[in-house]
């Protein structure tokens, strides 16, 4: 089966990283998909190509894992690409709210559409990249929350 881990992934942390590799032991082609927002661009940290371009060295060892961008729907995306569900991870109730709205919606939009999901594994159920920006910026030591990829990328944008 062919699925579709989509997010933000801004930046990509050991949290994702982790539902990639447990995706891609499940599913014959996972393909991680990357929001590319053009009306949101400034609020990025990382350009599009950027964050791909980390995501691509983290999965590197992952020969059934590729990586793309989007725009607008998801379920489109989704549908274009021939794949036949969306993977998500799901840290505590306060994502599964969310996430199952979108679920829902995702179904209604494209029939048929399932949404499975990865639970979080315990040590990286706290790793948001939200969090890993605030503590980045701040000096902070962020190489056990990312991979050395993303490190590096940080190190560069914060010096
Ligand atoms: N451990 C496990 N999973 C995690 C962790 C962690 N530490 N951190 C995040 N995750 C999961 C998230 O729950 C999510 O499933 C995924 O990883 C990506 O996370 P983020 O934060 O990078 O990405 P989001 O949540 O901002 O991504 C949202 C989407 C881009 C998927 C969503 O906005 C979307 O589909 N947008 C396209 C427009 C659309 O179709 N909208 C929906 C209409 S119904």
């Amino acid at each position: 089966m062919h699925v579709v881990y989509p997010g933000s992934f801004d930046p990509f942390t050991n949290g994702h990283l982790d539902v990639t590799r447990r995706a891609a032991r499940l599913f014959g082609k996972v393909t991680v998909a990357v929001l590319e927002n053009p009306s949101k661009r400034g609020q990025y940290l990382f350009s599009a190509e950027e964050r791909v371009e980390i995501i691509r060295e983290s999965v590197r060892d992952l020969s059934n894992v590729e990586v793309a961008t989007f725009q607008g729907l998801l379920a489109e995306f989704v549908k274009a690409i021939g794949a036949q569900a969306i993977v998500k991870g799901l840290r505590a109730v306060s994502d599964y709210e969310y996430e199952l709205q979108m679920a829902h919606l995702n179904r209604q939009l494209v029939p048929g559409l399932e949404t499975l999901f990865i639970l979080a594994a315990t040590r990286y159920s706290f790793v948001s990249s939200t969090m890993v920006k605030e503590i980045a910026r701040y000096g902070g030591d962020v190489s056990k929350l990312v991979p050395p990829a993303t490190l590096r990328a940080l190190k560069a944008k914060y010096g």
